[in-house]
């Protein structure tokens, strides 16, 4: 592929951040494949979101960052090496000025990987002209971050190691996303309990990489997990709050616990996490269909039947160490704007 004249270079992208009910913890293979170790299946969310912008210029003589208004050169390389793999598949060296909002605080355990990933490939496929289809996005996506592909699709989608390409792409590798049902399937309602907004002590890459060396229930983490993919798309598919409530607590308290006997151990959670968690197990156990989730991070994501967010809300904002309450339905997948 060869820029032409009519190759845009500049682009803006809007995405969501997903919340997996599966989880996704580990990798295979080397930290460049990023390939992961495991299926994971996310619902995508509508009003938490990132907007990218970016400008390829031959006048710059390196890449930029502004995220929030603010030059970031801590997250600069990471950037940088992603926007290398778009600049190789559109065979330029153009240097690139990436202007990012998150809605949301970054780095905290809410997926802002997942939707700043996501916009960046989405922007960067329009920007250079590469006419990626979603599939090759969303590989390309997962190359810089697992999570970054399933934020391609709204509603629900998966990853899928069963259908991942054998042999790898040499381009873009094996695993990639796919939407499963639309939101409209199923409106589900999200409270994000923030209990704090400071960036997470362990980054997911350094913790996964950390849990598969040295975690004694990584082997067993791994086993199980073909089983509850395939059980989780059938419930959602069902519509089966009870089950899908039941299998998605399993499978991140699985994912915690295993993540917890990495050495040195790795604790996501704060005391108001687990004081949030028994308020929502306290509901559903009155009746109110809610159940929780918790990414690399302290907070707590409470996954409601649709019509209940604001009873569920206003349960958890009332939680002493409970900062505030962010509200979302499911949304839609990543896109030019
Ligand atoms: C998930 N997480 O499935 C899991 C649950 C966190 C806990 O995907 O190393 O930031 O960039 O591929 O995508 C976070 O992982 O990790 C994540 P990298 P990413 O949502």
């Amino acid at each position: 592929m060869q820029l032409s004249d009519s190759t845009p270079l500049c682009a803006e992208a809007v995405a969501h951040p997903n919340i997996a009910l599966i989880k996704y913890w580990g990798k295979a293979g080397d930290l460049h494949t990023n390939e992961p170790a495991v299926a994971s299946l996310s619902i995508t969310l509508d009003t938490l979101q990132t907007r990218t912008r970016l400008t390829f210029d031959a006048a710059l003589e390196s890449d930029t960052l502004i995220l929030n208004g603010q030059r970031d050169e801590r997250r600069l390389p990471r950037i940088s090496e992603a926007l290398d793999r778009l600049r190789a598949l559109g065979n330029t060296s153009l240097r690139c000025e990436v202007e990012t909002e998150n809605n949301f605080p970054t780095g905290a355990g809410l997926a802002s990987s997942a939707s700043g990933f996501a916009a960046l490939v989405v922007a960067g496929n329009t920007a250079l002209g590469l006419e990626l289809s979603l599939r090759e996005q969303s590989m390309l996506a997962r190359a810089m971050s697992g999570s970054a592909a399933r934020s391609l699709f709204g509603g629900f989608a998966r990853i899928a190691l069963t259908e991942a390409l054998n042999p790898p792409d040499p381009t873009f590798g094996s695993a990639y996303a796919q939407p499963i049902l639309e939101a409209s399937h199923w409106p589900l309602e999200v409270c994000v309990a923030v209990v704090s907004d400071r960036e997470k002590p362990v980054g997911s890459t350094e913790g996964m990489e950390l849990s598969r060396h040295t975690s004694p229930y990584y082997a067993p983490w791994l086993e199980g997990n073909n089983r509850d993919i395939e059980d989780a798309e059938r419930h959602v598919r069902a519509r089966d709050f009870e089950a899908l409530a039941e299998l998605s607590e399993f499978s991140c308290l699985k994912m915690h616990a295993m993540a917890m006997a990495s050495r040195p151990g790795l604790l996501y959670w704060h005391g108001t996490t687990v004081t949030a968690m028994h308020e929502i197990r306290a509901m559903r156990a009155e009746g109110i269909p809610v159940f929780f989730t918790i990414d690399a991070g302290p907070q707590v994501k409470a996954i409601c039947a649709p019509g209940y967010g604001d009873q569920v809300a206003a349960r958890l904002e009332g939680l002493p160490g409970v900062q505030s309450i962010l509200r979302c339905g499911l949304g839609e997948g990543a896109r030019i704007v």
